[in-house]
């Protein structure tokens, strides 16, 4: 049975090993993947960011935390790779120019690989050009992540950018919502990574 409360507390405080150690254990006794992002990691990255609002951590903390958490996805990714599946669709996904928040971003590009997707991952501080580069590469759908309330309003750039070129643009993070989405024209909203993948089942279904 894993600990969730000692993977929270090890990713809060940075503890690439603990994390690690924790994560390969619960892999090891077969704990559900999900219940290790809901459960222990995502709680964790969610309290980090109460604590800077309140001043209570600051940047380098931010920044310790998440590299433990990028070394705990390192150990999911690969049990959520399809293996050899006839690819279902190739989507770009990117987090949007100016913003540099990539877990969130990472998290849906492996949810993707592990429900079948080709992903092209075309990192962070992505601008039109960039996207329009994972177009050029055959993707079908343009994902775009925002952190910042700040780099929100590209989105909509996004969305302008690609309307009328058979591509389609979902966007989400965490200030994003579907109304935001309505708003600008987005063909697709979801609040998390398993709603990104039955977006995109149901976007590529209905082409
Ligand atoms: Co930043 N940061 N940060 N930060 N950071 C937030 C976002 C913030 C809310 C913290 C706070 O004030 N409480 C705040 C934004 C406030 C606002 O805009 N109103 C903030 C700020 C202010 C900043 C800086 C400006 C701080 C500074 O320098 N003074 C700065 C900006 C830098 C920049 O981008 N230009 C900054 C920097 C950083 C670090 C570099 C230190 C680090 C990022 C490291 C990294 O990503 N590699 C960092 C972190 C870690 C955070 C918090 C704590 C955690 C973000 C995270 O990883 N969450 C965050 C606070 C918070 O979110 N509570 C915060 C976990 C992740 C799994 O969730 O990304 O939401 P999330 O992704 C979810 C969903 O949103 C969705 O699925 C994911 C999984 O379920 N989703 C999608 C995401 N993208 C999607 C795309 C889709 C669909 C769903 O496509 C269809």
């Amino acid at each position: 049975m894993t600990d969730f409360e000692a993977l929270k507390a090890a990713v809060i405080k940075g503890k690439r090993n603990d994390v690690t150690a924790i994560v390969q254990e619960a892999i090891n006794n077969k704990e559900n993947i999900n219940d290790i992002l809901d459960k222990g990691m995502i709680p964790a990255m969610r309290e980090i960011g109460d604590r800077f609002s309140r001043n209570e951590a600051y940047v380098p903390e931010l920044l310790i935390a998440a590299r433990a958490m990028q070394s705990g996805l390192a150990l999911i990714e690969p049990l959520l790779a399809a293996s050899g599946r006839k690819s279902m669709g190739k989507i770009a996904i990117g987090t949007v120019k100016g913003d540099l928040h990539d877990i969130g971003k990472n998290l849906v590009a492996i949810m993707l690989k592990g429900a079948g997707y080709d992903v092209i991952d075309l990192g962070v501080n992505c601008d039109v050009e960039k996207y329009e580069q994972g177009m050029r590469d055959g993707a079908q759908i343009i994902a775009c992540s925002s952190l910042l309330t700040t780099t929100m309003p590209y989105m909509k750039e996004v969305v302008e950018h690609f309307r009328g070129k058979g591509v389609k643009v979902i966007i989400g993070g965490a200030p994003v919502t579907q109304s935001y989405a309505d708003e600008i024209g987005a063909d697709g909203y979801s609040e998390d990574a398993n709603g990104a993948v039955r977006l995109v089942d149901s976007l590529l279904k209905a082409c």
